[in-house]
């Protein structure tokens, strides 16, 4: 028995008679009962504004708030928590660098370099970033398997190149993706890199500095924690002479008739009434993730995709994609079956698959695949969850009316 799955309620139900198995860990974790208290406990004991009045609750909500983001700070190795950004998620994060950061540094001329495997979050912001400033979005080159070609990217890293937006992890292959060293090349060059975290920082254990990276951008509800919260974070040099991009309350030092004057780092980047649920919850998820360990966690996710892609590669017109050493996840098709329908059949099981594009329209073209299969990984899984995929699928080749190997 896996010793976490009792720390996650939602496991005790069973879904269309069978035992819950979660394989949808990429789209989102679920989340323990730690997190789930530390929000109730915020809502039932201490709700409150934060920065505002003197008075004990919002005192405590602040702590709170402010608590989470030393906890985010020590968890990804920034050196201060100005560098720590609370946003709605990866999405949000990855939009203030190309809407601020993009907006005032490229003109005609520059390049933005990103991956043909980026998720549309990725993607889009440098795209449109792009049209408005007449810098020029250029792709890196992929190997067969997708892991980047870092002697391709050598060549094609050059003076004209202000910024790598790359995903560390990504969220169809599980390839991980040598950011450390593209980090270094592009900094020769006088350029800067921007990580979409969204699948790494859940299953990895992260290190800014020791990566030498500008700006990463991550979710709290693919690591345990609450929706509607994520993190961007910022060399404090960087987030120092960038725009805020949402004005409004909380983010002003002093505000003029005409003119206004923003309040410092962090918080000229928190416009509004902050999430504070969410940080406390992120915190706790935080919290929850350390005491067992990145280095345990990477361990179990990675033997867990190890085991499913050699298990799946077994079966009989099954393709995987993606290369051998991978995080957390297997993407693949069975032969004249469309994903929706391994789905569907998987789903009436109990097992909850994803199908589809993966929000990687251009990746899914880069493989001449319409859509994937997709089982994601997260620390409650265990081999019986595998065996129990391998099972539904071998029904599903049965049901379409396919030989079982
Ligand atoms: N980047 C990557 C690599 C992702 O996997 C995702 C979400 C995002 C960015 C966006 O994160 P958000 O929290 O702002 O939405 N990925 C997926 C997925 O693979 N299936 O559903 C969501």
């Amino acid at each position: 028995m896996n010793p976490y799955k009792k720390d996650f309620p939602i496991f005790k139900q069973t879904v269309n008679g069978h035992p819950l198995v979660y394989l949808d860990s990429s789209a989102t974790s679920q989340k323990p009962f730690q997190v789930i208290e530390a929000l109730e406990d915020y809502y039932k004991t201490y709700n409150s504004n934060v920065h505002r009045g003197v008075h004990t609750l919002g005192t405590k909500a602040t702590d709170a708030y402010e608590g989470a983001r030393e906890k985010v700070r020590r968890f990804i190795n920034a050196r201060s928590t100005k560098e720590v950004i609370f946003t709605r998620g990866t999405t949000t994060a990855i939009n203030i660098v190309a809407q601020s950061y993009g907006r005032a540094r490229l003109s005609k001329g520059d390049e933005i370099l990103i991956t043909p495997a980026e998720h549309h979050s990725n993607l889009i912001p440098w795209q449109q970033v792009a049209k408005s400033t007449g810098a020029t979005l250029n792709y890196l080159s992929l190997r067969q398997d997708g892991s980047l070609d870092l002697d391709q990217a050598k060549e094609q890293v050059n003076t004209n190149t202000k910024i790598i937006a790359i995903h560390h992890v990504s969220n169809v292959l599980g390839t991980i993706q040598p950011i450390a060293e593209l980090a270094a090349l592009v900094h020769k060059q006088g350029g800067i890199i921007v990580v979409d975290g969204a699948q790494s920082v859940p299953h990895l254990n992260t290190d800014v500095q020791q990566w030498g990276i500008d700006f990463l951008a991550f979710s709290s509800h693919k690591m345990f924690g609450p929706t509607g919260i994520g993190v961007l974070y910022g060399k404090e040099h960087l987030l120092e002479e960038m725009e805020p991009i949402e004005f409004g309350g909380e983010m002003i030092d002093e505000v003029g008739l005409y003119e206004s004057k923003w309040t410092e780092l962090p918080w000229k980047f928190e416009g509004g009434t902050p999430i504070i649920a969410g940080a406390i919850g992120l915190g706790a998820a935080i919290d929850y993730l350390e005491e067992i360990g990145m280095e345990q966690i990477f361990q179990h996710d990675h033997a867990l995709a190890k085991y499913a892609m050699e298990e799946i590669s077994r079966i009989e017109g099954c393709t995987v994609y993606g290369p051998k050493e991978r995080v957390g996840l297997v993407t693949f098709n069975l032969e004249g079956i469309h994903p929706h329908d391994v789905a569907t059949v998987l789903d009436a099981k109990g097992i909850a698959v994803r199908a589809g594009h993966h929000c990687c329209q251009p990746l899914m073209r880069w493989l001449e695949v319409p859509a994937t299969v997709r089982a994601s990984f997260h620390i409650y899984n265990d081999d019986a969850d595998v065996d129990a995929l391998i099972k539904g699928i071998q029904t599903t080749k049965e049901y379409f009316g396919y030989a079982t190997r």
